[in-house]
């Protein structure tokens, strides 16, 4: 008979920006609201985490939408161990933690994502952790069936499909809850980088495009001085100048940023939790992955355009635009090349999101490792 594994336990140290969090809180969430499962977040540090987990407090231990969020300190104590512990993004586990597992303790460290080709060879390897002896499972993230899988809610899809319906009443609810004057007919994009993009002449090119463009811009902590040779943009910002109308909107919750993905028309992401979110927005995409050293990122990107986008129409363009993306430069007459194959851009890419949506998503995967 196979032993449920009821009690999980995660992991997560905030190394920088919002993806360590927000990947271990779409974990947590969804082993407990859609597995039932009894789960405790631990983190490092709950001042940043409410960038994404809003509502919660600086408590040493509180439950958040069913999930107990607890801080995770050098004085933190653990009186048990659960049944099993994700390790996230191979941040280590406290000794005083260490200690209080057994044998029958199931211990995943759940890795980066990446499309590159080694990814299903060491995925689901273990080792042995040398002081302890205790067996460590390496679970990647990926794309092909072989590999640990994407991220996604049981729900996502469904609610996406009713969103996207033509005239669905909850897009004009969203944009009227943004205060935004939404203008169908523009070019309707979203944009969220790094602070080395070039988002400025990025934007010029659209102010002296051919289309009226309206820009969704985040506010985070990268937004680039100046923008549009403004200084002192502010949530809530519009500036109209040419074809472009450019609007700061607030750092939205983690479902209101799945909804402005599944409005636009292209998104740009990042880093690898919006990179999945805009997979599966079905919407054309430019993906600026985290920079690495040795730009060991420019490897991952190739990577991810050679499995994503093999196809013989798109492929150049699509290689050359996310190449200047991430490498602070851009060429207007990439861009209109790009826009000029746009419809074929996002038959694909609607046709790739469909294929991955075929998988088992990650957190059904998970479980199902850790019970095997
Ligand atoms: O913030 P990021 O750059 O995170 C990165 C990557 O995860 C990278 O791999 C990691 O090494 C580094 O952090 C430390 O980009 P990412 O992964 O897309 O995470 C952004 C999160 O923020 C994601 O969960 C979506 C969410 N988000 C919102 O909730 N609201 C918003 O308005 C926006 C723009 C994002």
């Amino acid at each position: 008979m196979v032993e449920l594994k009821q009690s999980w336990d995660i992991f997560c140290k905030i190394v920088d920006n919002f993806g360590d969090i927000g990947v271990c809180w779409r974990l947590a969430k969804q082993l407990h609201h859609e597995h039932g499962l009894s789960v405790r977040l631990f983190v490092d540090d709950l001042s940043d985490a409410t960038k994404i987990l809003t509502g919660v407090s600086n408590a040493a231990e509180q439950t958040y939408e069913g999930v107990t969020v607890v801080r995770w300190g050098g004085a933190t104590s653990f009186s048990h161990a659960a049944d099993v512990v994700l390790e996230t993004f191979a941040c280590g586990l406290p000794d005083a933690y260490l200690k209080q597992m057994t044998t029958k303790t199931v211990w995943v460290n759940v890795d980066y994502l990446s499309a590159e080709s080694w990814v299903q060879e060491f995925h689901a390897l273990n080792g042995l952790h040398r002081e302890t002896g205790f067996t460590r499972h390496f679970y990647f993230p990926g794309f092909i069936e072989q590999t640990g899988g994407l991220l996604r809610e049981q729900d996502l899809m469904t609610r996406r499909s009713n969103f996207q319906q033509a005239n669905a009443p909850q897009q004009l609810n969203f944009w009227n809850s943004l205060q935004i004057n939404h203008r169908v007919d523009d070019l309707n994009i979203s944009l969220f980088s790094y602070e080395n993009a070039p988002v400025n002449a990025f934007l010029q090119s659209l102010v002296d495009g051919d289309r009226q463009a309206s820009v969704f811009m985040p506010f985070n902590q990268h937004l680039p001085t100046p923008l549009l040779d403004q200084h002192d943009l502010a949530v809530g910002d519009a500036i109209q100048t040419g074809n472009l109308t450019l609007h700061i909107l607030p750092f939205l919750s983690q479902e209101d940023y799945d909804v402005l993905l599944w409005a636009c028309d292209i998104n740009f992401v990042r880093g690898e939790d919006s990179w999945v979110r805009a997979v599966w927005s079905g919407k054309p995409f430019v993906w600026q992955p985290y920079w690495q050293e040795d730009n060991a990122h420019l490897l991952k990107l190739n990577a991810f355009l050679d499995n994503f986008y093999d196809h013989p129409d798109i492929d150049h363009t699509l290689t050359k635009l996310h190449e200047l993306w991430s490498t602070q430069v851009f060429h207007h007459d990439v861009w209109q090349d790009y826009l000029s194959k746009l419809d074929a851009i996002s038959a694909h890419t609607q046709q790739q999101s469909n294929h991955l949506i075929q998988q088992d998503d990650l957190v059904t995967k998970l479980v199902e490792f850790c019970v095997s």
